[in-house]
């Protein structure tokens, strides 16, 4: 027989998470949907009803995070995936002017909030001897680029906690595994400019993005790789774009 699998994924209610959800949903993985937009979760429970269950709350707030691991039924409490992915940018302005709640917000979701989700989820992988962890880093992790300062420093900080959570689980069988995608089109140029549309529209002219299935589709493939292979890390870019800050524009 085989066993089904249960994959948790933060962010499942937009962009890179929701495909992520929907990915595995589509492979007959049972997948447990995350976010803070209750509404959403509901979209995909409507979807996929029992293969996926509903966990509303803030990965920034500890206390909720540990009350919605600590709820969850007994049938779903055993994660074989964790995808960290609930993430944001906010902001792209110098870092003498960058303003100190965006600051705070994209540290606590970005860095704070994967660690406390990792610290939730990992002892149990531990304790089965099974699991996998696909954290979402960035391109931006590698080098940082104009302006990009604070947003580029968390998803650096994501590789290195990637790198240290590897180093910590080499003698069990649990896999981790970084992805850093470019340009993705999303809802995130439209977090990080604060909903001006035409900015975030900007981001996107003159090259074909990546889409959020592109991530899915990359985290499918490390999470169904053989045993034996373990997907360290994967940079995936748009074709157009070389780096964090070379992009070629057609146009
Ligand atoms: P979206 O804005 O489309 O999705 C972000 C997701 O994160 C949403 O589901 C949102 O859910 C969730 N989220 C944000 N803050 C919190 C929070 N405090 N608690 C729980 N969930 C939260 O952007 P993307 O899909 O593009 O971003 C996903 C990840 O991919 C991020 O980590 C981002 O840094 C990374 N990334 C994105 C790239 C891109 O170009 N788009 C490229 C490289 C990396 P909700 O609002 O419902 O809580
Ligand atoms: C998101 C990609 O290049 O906009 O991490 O920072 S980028």
């Amino acid at each position: 027989m085989i066993m089904e699998q249960t994959v948790l994924v933060t962010g499942a209610t937009s962009g890179i998470g929701r495909a992520c959800a929907e990915t595995f949903l589509g492979a007959d993985y049972r997948v447990i949907v995350t976010g803070r937009r209750l509404s959403r979760l509901h979209d995909i429970f409507e979807k996929y009803g029992e293969r996926c269950h509903i966990l509303a709350f803030d990965v920034q707030d500890r206390k909720a995070s540990e009350e919605a691991i600590a709820s969850l039924p007994a049938e779903w409490q055993d994660v074989d995936v964790l995808i960290n992915n609930a993430g944001l940018a906010l902001g792209l302005e110098p870092e003498y002017e960058g303003d100190y709640t965006d600051w705070d917000t994209m540290i606590d979701t970005n860095i704070k909030g994967l660690l406390t989700m990792t610290r939730l989820i990992v002892p149990t992988m531990v304790k089965r001897n099974r699991g996998h962890v696909i954290n979402i880093g960035s391109v931006a992790g590698d080098a940082a680029y104009a302006n990009g300062n604070v947003y580029c420093a968390t998803k650096a900080a994501v590789k290195s906690i990637t790198d240290g959570l590897r180093i910590d689980v080499a003698s069990t069988p649990i896999r981790v595994t970084l992805l850093k995608p470019g340009l993705v089109e999303t809802n995130f140029s439209n977090i990080r400019f604060h909903g001006d549309d035409e900015r975030a529209d900007n981001v996107y002219k003159g090259i074909v993005p990546l889409t959020g299935q592109d991530i899915a589709d990359a985290a499918l493939y490390a999470v169904q790789a053989p045993n034996h292979v373990q997907i360290a890390e994967m940079l995936i870019l748009a074709t157009h774009q070389a780096s964090g800050s070379v992009i070629f524009r057609q146009g």
